[in-house]
């Protein structure tokens, strides 16, 4: 009796532990890549670790100077397969990203404003500000535009990445 109620817990155990790993991988926040790219992405804080980090400095809404730390908005692309550079030319012109927010706020970029090949402004996936993680309004994944004098486009809490291209 005793044995059988060991063997009871002990399974009850293992798949409390599987459930609630399910569940935690489930919950974690996902970045979607989407659109008219190559390799659509469904990306967590773990794939995006891979990239090369990157720091700007730039002023939020307050006024206030501070160092946020991603990875640039060109490099999750590519992740997906966007091609920049040389081949960012005639049609593939029209191509835009929507930013899309939890929240449902969405803001466009045309592809050459995050392209360092037109660009030296780098337009950044922030994840931390200062050192810190960014708060639950702001992040996970905050969008950081250097230098831009409104920060309309700095969508917080974003959810979405998508390419579309004009009719
Ligand atoms: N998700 C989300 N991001 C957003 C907005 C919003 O409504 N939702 N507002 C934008 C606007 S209009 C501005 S001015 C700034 C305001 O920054 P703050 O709310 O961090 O002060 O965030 C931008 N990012
Ligand atoms: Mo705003």
């Amino acid at each position: 009796m005793i044995r059988l109620g060991f063997r009871f817990s002990c399974a009850s155990f293992v798949l409390l532990s599987v459930v609630s790993i399910a569940v935690a991988q489930a919950n974690e926040p996902k970045l979607t890549v989407g659109g008219s790219v190559p390799q659509p992405q469904r990306l967590t804080a773990a794939s995006l670790s891979k990239l090369p980090r990157v720091t700007v400095k730039a002023k939020d809404h307050s006024g206030k100077e501070s160092t946020f730390e991603g990875v640039s908005l060109v490099e999750v692309l590519k992740l997906a397969g966007v091609q920049f550079g040389e081949s960012l030319r005639g049609k593939r012109l029209q191509e835009f990203l929507v930013v899309e927010a939890a929240d449902g706020y969405k803001a466009v970029f045309a592809l050459p404003e995050i392209d360092p090949a037109f660009t030296d402004r780098v337009i950044i996936l922030a994840d931390r500000r200062d050192g810190m993680r960014l708060t639950d309004k702001e992040g996970p994944w905050q969008i950081v535009v250097p230098g831009e004098k409104r920060q309309a486009r700095w969508v917080r809490q974003v959810v979405a990445l998508t390419v579309r291209t004009t009719s």
